[in-house]
């Protein structure tokens, strides 16, 4: 059946790739792409859809309540992926109330518009929230987040977005919205902007500068392929139970340290470099205020419940994520052209 779905944040890295899946899977649906296009959102991710029927990009703040109001207006609206966000934690230490604003603020704005808009059936609206692991804090070396997890944000980014998903609760206990809740680990992929931590690697190895591995690089994050993060939401968006979260991850924890050096190992060997060299540009910087020391989940509910699995190795994937970032130079120096330089230099003190 036909469904206008509005997709925020969709000229993000998670976002363009959900963008892309909707658009090219469900003909059927209308897609509409809300974006602030902040430094981190870019139109050239999605050229390869932007003349298809079913897409309709907005420019615009999902703060700004006029807009969102003039939005459902005028499209009948049936369902919101909402993943528009202030989403790196670096910055949110620097800035924690660009965060507040917009992953608090600008989702109190949508949640409200849907109240005011929809008479609360569940089969026909959804408000989906995209949300992330970090709102469960940070493990010891055992243990696993899951749906029952206690939140515990420890960075202004998490706090955000563990504010973020008590108005998604509140909104479904209070006024009976229609919601789900997804809290995924790392995703990693194509599009993916060069201030994490994938990409970053990459783009320093095959510029010979050095790579900024904070504190001693024994943090533990879990790696998911970000389509397989997509295929996750897709299987949520049509089956998952209303009011209800799920935990999503890849079952692949790596140190810090470890995946630096595998990245660059595979770069030595696709730019013939001599074994080694990349590492050599391995350099320890001041650890990140806060800094939470693992994530790891446990995904069992969406594999049993929905028969979700991740498809892709890590390996396979690592090898086609460096492909992309050394066949895409021209996205590569876009984005990162203008203000980059200045949050970088910011960023990294590294002599
Ligand atoms: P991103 O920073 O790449 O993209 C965020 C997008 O939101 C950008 O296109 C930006 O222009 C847009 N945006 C920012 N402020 C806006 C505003 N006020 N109004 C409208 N648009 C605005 O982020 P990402 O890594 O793709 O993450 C997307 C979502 O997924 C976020 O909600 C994030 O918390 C969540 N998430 C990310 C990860 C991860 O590993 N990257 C993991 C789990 C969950
Ligand atoms: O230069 C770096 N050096 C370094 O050692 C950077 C950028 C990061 N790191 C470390 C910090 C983390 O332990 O690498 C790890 C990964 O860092 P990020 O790529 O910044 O990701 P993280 O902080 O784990 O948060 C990410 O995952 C959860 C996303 O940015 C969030 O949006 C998502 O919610």
């Amino acid at each position: 059946m036909g469904k206008t779905i509005l997709i925020t944040g969709g000229a993000g890295f998670i976002g363009s790739h959900v963008v892309r899946w909707f658009v090219n899977h469900y003909p059927q649906y209308q897609i509409l792409n809300l974006d602030l296009l902040t430094y981190a959102g870019n139109l050239e991710n999605l050229t390869d859809v932007e003349h298809l029927p079913n897409y309709r990009f907005i420019k615009g703040d999902i703060t700004d309540e006029h807009l969102i109001e003039s939005l459902f207006a005028e499209y009948s609206i049936d369902a919101v992926i909402h993943l528009a966000a202030e989403s790196h934690v670096d910055r949110s230490i620097m800035d924690p109330l660009a965060f507040v604003r917009t992953n608090v603020l600008g989702t109190a704005v949508l949640l409200n518009a849907c109240r005011q808009h929809w008479n609360a059936d569940p089969e026909k609206h959804l408000f989906y929230q995209v949300s992330t692991d970090e709102v469960y804090g940070s493990l010891g070396p055992t243990g696993y987040f899951s749906e029952h997890s206690k939140y515990d944000p420890r960075s202004p980014y998490a706090a955000s977005k563990a504010g973020a998903d008590h108005l998604v609760r509140a909104y479904f206990h209070t006024y009976q919205l229609p919601v789900v809740i997804s809290n995924c680990s790392n995703n990693y992929g194509p599009y993916q902007f060069p201030e994490k931590l994938i990409p970053l690697v990459i783009r320093n190895i095959q510029q010979n500068k050095p790579i900024p591995v904070y504190g001693k690089g024994e943090n533990v994050r879990d790696w998911l392929w970000v389509e397989d993060h997509v295929r996750a939401i897709d299987l949520i968006f049509h089956h998952g139970k209303r009011g209800e979260t799920y935990t999503i991850g890849g079952n692949n924890e790596w140190k810090n340290i470890d995946l630096v050096k595998f990245i660059c190992r595979l770069m030595d060997e696709k730019l013939g470099r001599a074994p080694g060299s990349s590492e050599r540009l391995i350099t320890f910087v001041k650890d990140r205020a806060g800094h939470d020391q693992r994530y790891a989940i446990d995904a069992s509910r969406i594999r049993r419940e929905l028969g979700w699995e991740p498809s892709v190795s890590f390996e396979e994937g690592i090898s086609r994520t460096i492909d992309w970032y050394l066949s895409h130079q021209q996205w590569l120096e876009h984005v990162t052209s203008g203000t980059y330089q200045q949050y970088y230099e910011q960023q990294y003190v590294i002599r």
